[in-house]
């Protein structure tokens, strides 16, 4: 009977948790992005804006009303990034974060000019191949992805339409896109906090609406 009940107050009690990647180059501002998620869904921290460059792992469980997201934030610099991919098959969903003041204007309007097998040079050509790469590996497949332009404080930052046009458009369009998938697109300043709760939001829907084929684990 003490076990029935137990379960039973546990299975009350229990909430469902999904796990978040956050990806993108280094300096993208994925740690800064993790601070500002904490800051403002936990009301009595301050968010931690000094960061340096995130070697392994940070890890926070944030918890909403009516479920925890586990946050991973790893490293974006080229020799961490082959460890992503053991983070793939567990994750409900993937933050791709993108510096809009590091991509630059005139190489975007090229990029959508370019043949799929033409080589650019530069940092918006490897943001491509990076989000090619997460996007094709098998493990990631229908899982819900979220571009954010960040840094749309910057003076120097591109419009959010014209990443979403110039650059994650091809990537779909693009053999590499990989699998069909809920995806979007939204601007936002982890530094600031503008768009952070916007996007925060669109995690949740998407990895309520997708879990039958991705599900929670029960907390
Ligand atoms: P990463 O974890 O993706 O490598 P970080 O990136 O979060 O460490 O951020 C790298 C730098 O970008 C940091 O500046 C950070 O303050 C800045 N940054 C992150 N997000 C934003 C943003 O939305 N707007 C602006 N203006 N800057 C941002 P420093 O100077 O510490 O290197
Ligand atoms: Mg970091």
């Amino acid at each position: 009977m003490y076990h029935l009940m137990k379960g039973l107050y546990l299975y009350a009690t229990s909430k469902e948790e999904y796990s978040i990647l956050l990806l993108g180059l280094d300096n993208a501002g994925k740690t800064t992005l993790l601070e500002q998620i904490k800051a403002i869904f936990s009301a009595s921290l301050h968010p931690n804006l000094k960061t340096v460059p995130t070697v392994g792992q940070n890890v926070s469980t944030i918890t909403l009303p009516d479920l925890y997201l586990k946050i991973w934030d790893v490293g974006g610099q080229h020799s961490l990034r082959g460890l992503w991919q053991s983070y793939y098959a567990s994750c409900h969903a993937i933050v791709f974060v993108i510096d809009s003041s590091d991509v630059g204007d005139a190489d975007l309007a090229k990029l959508a000019e370019i043949r799929p097998d033409e080589e650019v040079d530069g940092r918006l050509q490897e943001c491509r191949m990076v989000l090619e790469d997460v996007l094709q590996n098998e493990d990631t497949e229908g899982v819900p992805l979220l571009v954010l332009a960040n840094k749309q404080d910057r003076e120097d930052c591109v419009e959010v339409v014209r990443i979403k046009e110039g650059l994650v458009r091809k990537v779909f369009e693009g053999e590499k896109g990989g699998s069909v998938r809920d995806s979007r697109v939204l601007p936002c300043s982890a530094l600031t906090g503008t768009g952070v709760k916007e996007a925060v939001d669109w995690l949740c829907s998407r990895v309520k609406w997708n879990k039958e084929a991705r599900p929670p684990v029960m907390r």
